[in-house]
Parts: C-alpha cells; sequence; structure tokens
C-alpha cells in the first residue's frame, strides 16, 4: 500500500495520509491550514478514522493544520519533543512507535534542518521532513539549524535505511513526488560522496531568502497552528522596560531563539540548574551579582564571546530577577537585551490566580531533569 501523497502549492509542501486498511485508523503527517477542508474531505471520501496528525518539525513557511484537524476529527496531535510545540499531546522521542489500527510508525531524530526535526518510517517507506529532500537536503541556517547535525542524520540515520525504502520529502520544488535511499545515498548532489567539510561548504554556501512567512509562521506551529486569541496575542508582544529592550514572554523568546535570531544565556547557577533543570543549548553563564559585591568576573567577556552583533540576547533566569539585572549589564556593553518573563520556572500562584502559564517551564517549552 502506498502512502496518500497531497500538495500544498503556495509552500510546495507535502502532506501525507497513511493507514490502516482494514479498521481505517489513520495517521497525517505534515497537513497544511490552508488545506484543512481538502484534507478533511479526504478523510471522509475514504472512510478514515484520524488519530494522530504528526509534524516533522516547527515550520517555517507554513502553518500547520494539526490543531483545526484535532478540533474537527477528534485526533491526537503529536510532534517530536526538542521541537518545543507545547500543545502537541504526545512529545515524540528517537525510536518511539506510534501506533494506528495493526500499524504502526517510527519516529528517527533526523535534526539538523532544526535541532528537533524528525523523521518517520512506516513499513518501506521514509518521511523525510525537511532533512532529506529529493537531490537536496532542508537548509540549516536558521531554526537552530545545524550543518553537522544534518550530514550525521543523512549519512548515519537515513542512509542506513535499506535501500529499497522510498523516500517521501517534506518539500519538493520542481514537481518530483518521491526517491529511494539507494538513489539519495549515491546521487544526492549535495551529499553523496562528500565529506562534513565538503556538505558544510555547500550548506553555508546556499544563501537562500529568508521564508517569507517565518515570523508569522514558526510562533504559530508551536502552538498547532491554533491562530492565537487576544489574550494569547499578550504572549507575542515586547513589553519596553528602562535599562534594556524589554521584556518578552518565554514563548517569544524561545520563537526568537529556534529563528536564530536571539542567543538564549541562561543566567542560573550550576547548581540550580542541576536541581531544577537545563534548558538543552542554552548558553550557561551565571549571573552572580549581589550589592556589595565587584562586577561579575569574567561576566562581560562571557556574554561579549556567546552573543554575535548581530542577535539579540534573551535573559533566563529562575523568576525573572536576575535576568533583569543581566539584561541591563548586556545592555549597558551593547547588546540587544530582553528579560525573559518570570524566568524558568514562573510564578505558580501568581499565575493560577490569573489563570494564565507563565514561564518556560510551565509553558511547556524545551527542558530536561539535570
Ligand atoms: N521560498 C520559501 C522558503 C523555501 C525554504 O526555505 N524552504 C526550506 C524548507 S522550510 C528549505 O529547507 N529549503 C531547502 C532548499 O531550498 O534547498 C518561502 O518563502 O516560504
Ligand atoms: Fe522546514
Amino acid at each position: 500500500m502506498q502512502p496518500i501523497q497531497l500538495f500544498d502549492p503556495a509552500s510546495s509542501t507535502y502532506t501525507y495520509i497513511i493507514f490502516d486498511e482494514t479498521t481505517r485508523d489513520a495517521v497525517i503527517i505534515d497537513p497544511v491550514d490552508e488545506q484543512v477542508e481538502r484534507d478533511l474531505a479526504l478523510l471522509r471520501q475514504y472512510g478514515l478514522k484520524l488519530l494522530w496528525t504528526v509534524e516533522t518539525h516547527a515550520h517555517a513557511d507554513h502553518i500547520t493544520s494539526a490543531g483545526l484537524l484535532a478540533e474537527h476529527t477528534g485526533a491526537q496531535t503529536a510532534a517530536p519533543q526538542a521541537c518545543g510545540i507545547a500543545t502537541a499531546a504526545l512529545q515524540l522521542t528517537d525510536g518511539q512507535l506510534l501506533r494506528f489500527g495493526g500499524e504502526s510508525m517510527r519516529a528517527l531524530n533526523t535534526p539538523g534542518h532544526t535541532a528537533g526535526s524528525m523523521s518517520f518510517v512506516w513499513r518501506d517507506h521514509a518521511f523525510t521532513g525537511d532533512a532529506l529532500l529529493i537531490n537536496g537536503c532542508g537548509r540549516t541556517d536558521f531554526q537552530s539549524g545545524s550543518a553537522e547535525a544534518m550530514y550525521h542524520s543523512l549519512t548515519q540515520v537515513l542512509f542506513k535505511l535499506p535501500d529499497a525504502t522510498t523516500v517521501w520529502p517534506g518539500h519538493d520544488y520542481q514537481g518530483r513526488t518521491h526517491s529511494s535511499i539507494a538513489a539519495e545515498r549515491t546521487g544526492n548532489a549535495r551529499v553523496a560522496g562528500k565529506t562534513l567539510e565538503e556538505f558544510t561548504a555547500i550548506m553555508a554556501g546556499l544563501h537562500l531568502p529568508r521564508p517569507k512567512r517565518i515570523d508569522e509562521a514558526v510562533p504559530a506551529n508551536l502552538s498547532s497552528g491554533i491562530r492565537h486569541d487576544a489574550d494569547s496575542m499578550d504572549a507575542h508582544v515586547v513589553r519596553p522596560a528602562p535599562g534594556y529592550a524589554g521584556d518578552v514572554s518565554a514563548t517569544l523568546a524561545h520563537s526568537w531563539w529556534q529563528q536564530g535570531e536571539a542567543v538564549l544565556v541562561d543566567v542560573r547557577t550550576d547548581a540550580e540548574r542541576e536541581w531544577v533543570g537545563f534548558v538543552p543549548g542554552a548558553v550557561a553563564l551565571a549571573w552572580k551579582q549581589w550589592p556589595g559585591m565587584a562586577m561579575n568576573p569574567g561576566f562581560d567577556d562571557d556574554l561579549r564571546a556567546a552573543v554575535p552583533a548581530d542577535k539579540k540576547v534573551v535573559l533566563l533566569c529562575r523568576s525573572g530577577v536576575r535576568s533583569v539585572a543581566a539584561a541591563k549589564r548586556a545592555t549597558e556593553l551593547g547588546l540587544e537585551a530582553y528579560n525573559i518573563l518570570e524566568g524558568f520556572e514562573g510564578d505558580p500562584d501568581t499565575n493560577a490566580q490569573r489563570g494564565k502559564k507563565g514561564g518556560w517551564r510551565l509553558q511547556g517549552l524545551p527542558w530536561r531533569q539535570g
């Protein structure tokens, strides 16, 4: 049985539907919001019961219909854990099986296009998202992308799948529909026969234009594409503050960081991170100043080294006090510095009273136990 392949011409995105032929339980991969009516009609036409909507990553070029499909069909949303899509009911990890009827689909970590990107293997089909494309691969120049990680995902993960596996990419910009692992392993122009150095040079030389909808798409995709109401709109606004560029919600800070616009600096102590939890990928740079103490030794130099001149810095502490002090210092050093409101842990009492969830961890953004 073949997957159903659907195409969104505006973003050249492929969406896939696979299902158990007996039970009619179905999975949809990378659905696009503009196509939700088409997809609902197709599910009805085939008599399918949608169990799961699955994302390969938090897309930068279109908005997912995962949230809408979940509302309309009762499907559950699933997304790679490391993508920080807090609204996804199932946070997928490497090797995890997603079951539908008697079928199952396996999640594989294939970072590179984004740090959280995954591919999915069902029978002898691989849905490679924006990791492996036909005669190409996803770009690695924004949203926590990494050419090194991409090279590893292509050569050590995807090219290790059986040769006959059919490759179903997340996009194709030239009308091609599918390929095979053998064809890509031996013929892919960006990676076949290339060393890591050659590959990273190719990726660094692409100079692709920024996706037109990135500013709108990434924040929306971090909440399964459900458009923000007036209240949650708040969460995406910068509140100006004296002495530094402003206060931002954890969600906005996270989306800037994902898009490669900001460096995330965690100013908590090593001990706090050990006890409470790490944010993977954040720069750890403790803010140790208190009244009467000499200027934090090493902080200025370490901060300058961590933040390129063309990027913002977003500062995280436990509750949002030290990060304000650090944001003021960063501003004195000439950086565009923002404090992350309510820090890593937020304030559960205040948040409960306001009926809101604030703080990095309370908003379900990525972190792990020390
Ligand atoms: N031009 C498109 C963006 C195209 C783009 O950047 N696509 C990404 C996938 S989200 C990519 O990895 N492209 C790889 C390539 O073009 O080689 C837009 O404005 O939305
Ligand atoms: Fe993408």
